[in-house]
């Protein structure tokens, strides 16, 4: 206990309460949203929690050692059925296995947790094996909410008022006009507009075998993913988030059922993507890249997507080169996904 209290009282006098919950991470990795950072707190006063209860056995067995030690060959009084002590360590344990619970419930909770305005939406499609990410809606630099165009689409927004009153901030189910013949997965959940004059055309970016998709996102904003999939489950994970989240695949005319959550950067910087569900052969190569910039880098990237337009298949790199940001991902690379190279390059015997 002394030497506990000793080193806490060390550790306090070189800084503040509030840096010292800070470091006290017990290996909790540093994460860069404010979802993160809520998680380290739940983290770190477990840990606290755990080793004040550890103190306090150790001490009790330490007592208890030096205490009772053997001093003659007289037996000491044997007790035993001691109902006060047994009730007190019965409850104990309770009371802190209750609050852990309700402290977890809470964060998650929060976590979880679906504003009724979030500041960006994008829709995150997967499919085998890659990403694309589109830009529903953002705020411009006078904070007024922009919606891209996605034609043919319904706009989900609208048609389900309702939405604005669902508590928990879920779009209701609408169907997707969008033609089948059209594998553009842009039927996801928040949808798109089919006549906002002036609204620029799908702000999207997609990756390919050449190129890795870049989400670039404004820090400080929240951020709703509408997570859709073209095929088969895939999981959107951002290690530096401390996050992922099934992408399932429900088709693209049943969008309720697809996965939503929302997440604030607190730090700029390039940050990893992952899929972190086994999804088929090439699995493990669809990585993306997430780019958290200001909010002014951010509307020169829109405002050049919009200008570049869908068409040019170099819109992303373009589109990152004006914004005055390094044009390719800078945290993982593309692969080679193409079946009969991979195969052929494996199986150097059969020629
Ligand atoms: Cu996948």
């Amino acid at each position: 206990m002394a030497l506990l209290v000793g080193s806490l009282a060390l550790l306090l006098s070189g800084c503040s309460a509030h840096s010292l919950e800070r470091d006290l991470r017990f290996g909790w990795p540093t994460g860069v949203t404010k979802q993160a950072e809520e998680m380290r707190v739940l983290w770190t006063w477990s840990g606290v929690a755990a080793l004040i209860v550890g103190a306090g056995t150790w001490g009790l067995i330490f007592w208890a050692c030096i205490r009772y030690r053997k001093k003659n060959d007289e037996l000491p009084r044997q007790t035993k059925y001691n109902l006060p002590l047994e009730i007190v360590y019965s409850i104990i344990p309770m009371f802190i296995i209750a609050g852990l619970f309700y402290r977890t419930v809470v964060v998650e909770n929060s976590v979880d947790k679906l504003t009724k305005n979030p500041d960006v939406r994008i829709q995150v499609d997967a499919f085998k094996w890659n990403w694309q990410f589109e830009y529903h809606s953002y705020k411009d630099a006078s904070g007024n909410t922009v919606q891209a165009v996605y034609p043919g689409l319904t706009n989900q927004l609208a048609a389900g008022a309702s939405a604005a009153n669902n508590s928990n901030g879920m779009v209701p189910n609408v169907k997707c006009d969008e033609a089948s013949g059209n594998q553009s997965y842009a039927c996801g959940s928040s949808g798109g507009t089919t006549d906002t004059a002036n609204s620029p055309l799908y702000l999207s970016t997609v990756g390919s075998d050449d190129e890795i998709p870049v989400l670039v996102l404004p820090v400080g904003e929240t951020v709703r993913v509408d997570e859709h999939s073209a095929d088969v489950v895939h999981s959107f994970w951002v290690p530096e988030f401390l996050f992922k989240r099934d992408v399932i695949p429900f088709g693209t005319v049943s969008t309720n059922r697809d996965n939503q959550f929302e997440f604030t950067a607190t730090s700029t910087g390039s940050f990893v993507g992952r899929c972190a569900e086994l999804c088929g052969t090439y699995h493990s190569q669809m990585n993306f890249e997430v780019r958290v910039v200001t909010a002014d880098v951010f509307q020169k990237y829109v405002a050049a997507l919009a200008s570049i337009g869908p068409d040019d298949p170099a819109r992303q790199y373009k589109a990152l080169q004006q914004a005055g940001m390094n044009p390719v991902a800078t945290t993982t690379h593309p692969f080679n996904t193409s079946r009969s190279g991979a195969v052929t390059s494996q199986n150097p015997g059969a020629s």
